[in-house]
């Protein structure tokens, strides 16, 4: 999508401090962390939101969710981390480009 900031990172048009990359997937640091540690995780396909996928996107949600932990072992969390997906408006959605947070670098207070 060509009016999407992430896709415009993905494309090298935005710059972004990059941490990780390949074929489905782009790995790169917020712009305004929550925590020490804190990732945004994203296809590269341009999927809007959560409740957007289908059975089409298997391969590459599973593919998302296995790299979270190796993501986190190469920032060092090494006692946990916290991953979060906004939807929509209602669910504080502010970048319409699928993306899981990954957060860590200190023991985050509980969440309920
Ligand atoms: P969300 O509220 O779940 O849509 O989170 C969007 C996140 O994207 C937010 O934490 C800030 C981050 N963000 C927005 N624009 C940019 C950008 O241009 N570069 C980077 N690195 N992060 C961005």
């Amino acid at each position: 999508m060509t009016d999407c900031i992430f896709c415009k990172i993905i494309a090298g048009e935005i710059p972004s401090a990059k941490v990780f990359e390949d074929d489905l997937i782009f790995v790169f640091n917020d712009i305004n962390p929550k925590a020490a540690v804190h990732l945004l995780v994203i296809p590269k396909q341009h999927i809007a939101r959560l409740d957007h996928l289908d059975q089409s996107h298997q391969e590459l949600i599973a593919h998302m969710f296995l790299k979270l932990p190796e993501l986190a072992q190469s920032q060092s969390l090494k006692t946990g981390f916290r991953t979060i997906i906004n939807t929509g408006p209602g669910g504080g959605q502010e970048v319409d480009h699928l993306h899981i947070h990954l957060l860590g670098g200190k023991n985050l207070p509980g969440f309920h």
